[in-house]
């Protein structure tokens, strides 16, 4: 560590979040800025890129660089950037229903790719920008206006998922507690490789009895797995509601093609005229 010494206050944009009071989300906002700050991260070396959804429109409230992409398209907009920008810091943050529907083709190939970029999808179970609809973590019984007596379909196992296709960090966390979870984001940034880190955020308008999770949440009981196959297990059996890291994976990230290694484009073109 050998940046400036920073406070959380400097990763404050100005823009005024426009979350419903009490939104799990704040609590995320809150922690990226003492991640941030614990590390030392200049503001201008960070960047934070997100789809669409209440939780996508943080990167507006960080004073990093931002990128508000399309529904879904937080992850190759991230990857990109890492890959052109090694220096930066660069973190991907969306909802359960942006990172994990629209754009679940997405997170599979970045869990597989392992470009050096964090994660964080902020997971309140619902579409909450839309009003209400269910997502892909939705519980099979939860009533909705759309559903009235659930979908009647298992909630998607995401972090098994980003396990199974390689993700190198996988941790469940939980918005409130921001100090708990700035060191969780500070520890997900320091892993090489793609980490995902599923924080549990509560949305207090088409949620309200996410509310509870402040007594329900087991925090941090969830250890690291000594073999993927523990990990695994802890994905499918453990809790949904126990937070901690269950996998440090030590691939190596991937840093793009090298360059010397591939065709000059002046080359390949020449090539596709003749
Ligand atoms: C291509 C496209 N399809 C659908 C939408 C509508 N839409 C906006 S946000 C969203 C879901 C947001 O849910 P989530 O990602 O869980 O975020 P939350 O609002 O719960 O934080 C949807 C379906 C859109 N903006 N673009
Ligand atoms: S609708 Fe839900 S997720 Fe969106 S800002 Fe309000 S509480 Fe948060
Ligand atoms: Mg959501």
């Amino acid at each position: 560590m050998t940046g400036e010494i920073r406070k959380p206050a400097d990763y404050k944009s100005g823009v005024h979040p426009i979350w419903c009071p009490g939104c799990g989300d704040y609590g995320v906002l809150s922690a990226i800025g003492k991640a941030f700050a614990r590390l030392r991260i200049a503001p201008e070396n960070a960047a934070v890129v997100s789809g669409i959804g209440c939780a996508a429109r943080i990167p507006a409230y960080v004073n990093a660089y931002g990128f508000h992409g399309l529904h879904g398209r937080a992850l190759p907009i991230a990857a990109g950037l890492k890959l052109a920008r090694p220096d930066l810091t660069v973190l991907a943050a969306g909802g359960d229903g942006d990172i994990y529907s629209i754009g679940g083709n997405h997170f599979i190939h970045a869990c597989r790719r392992n470009v050096d970029i964090t994660l964080l999808v902020m997971d309140n179970r619902i579409y909450g920008m839309t009003k209400g609809q269910p997502s892909p973590t939705t519980e099979a019984s939860f009533s909705t206006r759309l559903y009235p007596e659930g979908t009647h379909i298992p909630p998607l196992n995401a972090l098994g998922i980003a396990l199974s296709a390689g993700a190198n960090y996988v941790a469940r966390a939980f918005s409130g507690d921001p100090n708990g979870l700035a060191d969780e984001i500070a520890e997900a940034i320091r892993h090489p490789g793609f980490s995902l880190v599923e924080i549990l955020s509560p949305c207090v308008t088409f949620r309200p009895s996410q509310k509870q999770w402040k007594r329900q949440v087991q925090r941090n009981v969830l250890k690291p797995a000594a073999t993927i196959g523990e990990a695994l297990r802890m994905a499918a059996e453990e809790p949904q509601l126990a937070t901690g890291v269950i996998w440090k994976g030590d691939r190596p990230a991937y840093t793009g093609p090298d360059p010397a290694a591939g065709r000059a484009l002046d080359d390949l073109l020449e090539e596709f005229a003749a």
